[in-house]
């Protein structure tokens, strides 16, 4: 056999060879090149400089008290606060005519942004906060989904938050957002297939299979309760991605039971710790919760999730930058998903 058959007959190993991995959520592929973490510069391990922040700042627009972009006044809330953002990128006043000319096309589409505030403390961020208090996001994210999801023109919310400046985030004061739209975001509507396909054949949702897989493989598992699990998907592109599975399979957050909310509130602090320990900072991330359509069908098949992508890559300074390759092809990483689901168990 020449040595190249021979290779070929060799089993894949994730720790070293190149390999491509295939997001079951997405029905994408992405590539892994773990050779490449053993290369010789690994980069920076600077701290930036630690940021004291203030209880409070009178400059902060979302801090109690203090005044808005507008003019309007934030009140001296206690706990959470929502309010519809003043620049919102949807708005609910607006055309909803299609275009198309040639091989042009276009549609109108209506939405509703909002602020959410998660605490009226300026220098907390969602790790530092307590439990009871986290459930306090957790209601604030339920209310807000099923009366934004209860508008007829409402077809999908997307609950998020930005944290970090390098995240793009222009405010530390913790907070998060939502997005409400007219139509499916496109994320959500590869989800939906991937979910909808899996369902109709097994009659069984998808991430609950997967969830059951990786709680027997366990080399990606980094958090769990009694209710929820935290890992590192497989097919996770940014370096330390990672989503918080619920045990039970439902559809969206409106059906959480009290323990598990509880339990829910209890993974997002013990995770956002964890990220915080990786590089001894308050680490960046984009968080967003994936879940049901708002779109009046049932939707037996999706199986709410939380998905966070941090850009830290080998320091606290080092950021994974998304381009050439990435933009041209196919998303990759280095270091593999199971080393840094290690990095964060540990
Ligand atoms: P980020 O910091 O996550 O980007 O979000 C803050 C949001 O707050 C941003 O979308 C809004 C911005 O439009 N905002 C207001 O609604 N009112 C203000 O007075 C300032 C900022």
């Amino acid at each position: 056999m020449t040595d190249n058959r021979q290779l070929q007959k060799m089993a894949l190993d994730f720790s070293n060879d190149p390999h491509k991995r295939y997001n079951i959520l997405t029905g994408e592929w992405m590539l892994v090149s773990p050779h490449r973490t053993k290369r010789p510069w690994q980069g920076k391990v600077e701290k930036p400089p630690v940021t004291d922040r203030p209880k409070h700042d009178p400059k902060c627009y979302l801090c109690p008290g203090n005044v808005r972009a507008n003019g309007t006044q934030t009140p001296v809330y206690e706990a959470t606060y929502v309010f519809n953002n003043d620049f919102g990128a949807l708005i609910p006043n607006t055309s909803k005519a299609s275009y198309k000319k040639g091989l042009l096309k276009a549609a109108g589409e209506k939405g509703i942004c909002r602020v959410i505030c998660f605490s009226p403390d300026h220098s907390l961020t969602l790790p530092d906060m307590s439990i009871e208090a986290i459930e306090k996001v957790i209601d604030l994210w339920q209310s807000e989904y099923k009366e934004l999801g209860s508008k007829k023109f409402i077809k999908h919310v997307q609950i998020f938050e930005n944290k970090g400046a390098t995240m793009g985030c222009s405010n530390p004061h913790p907070h998060g957002q939502i997005w409400a739209q007219s139509s499916i975001p496109q994320e959500v509507v590869k989800k939906s297939k991937q979910q909808k396909k899996y369902w109709r054949a097994n009659n069984q949702s998808l991430l609950q299979a997967y969830l059951t897989q990786e709680l027997e493989e366990k080399e990606r598992l980094v958090c769990e309760n009694e209710h929820f699990v935290a890992l590192v998907p497989f097919w996770a592109v940014w370096p330390y991605e990672a989503m918080i599975i619920p045990r039970r399979h439902f559809q969206h957050i409106g059906q959480l039971t009290a323990a598990e909310k509880t339990a829910y509130a209890a993974i997002l602090k013990d995770l956002t710790q964890r990220f915080d320990k990786v590089f001894d900072i308050s680490f960046p991330y984009s968080s967003g919760i994936h879940q049901a359509p708002t779109d009046g069908k049932a939707h037996p098949e999706w199986h709410f999730h939380m998905a966070f992508y941090p850009p830290l890559l080998r320091s606290a300074t080092v950021k994974k930058f998304m381009v050439g390759y990435e933009m041209f092809a196919n998303p990759q990483r280095d270091i593999t998903a199971e080393m840094a689901a290690a990095k964060l168990r540990g």
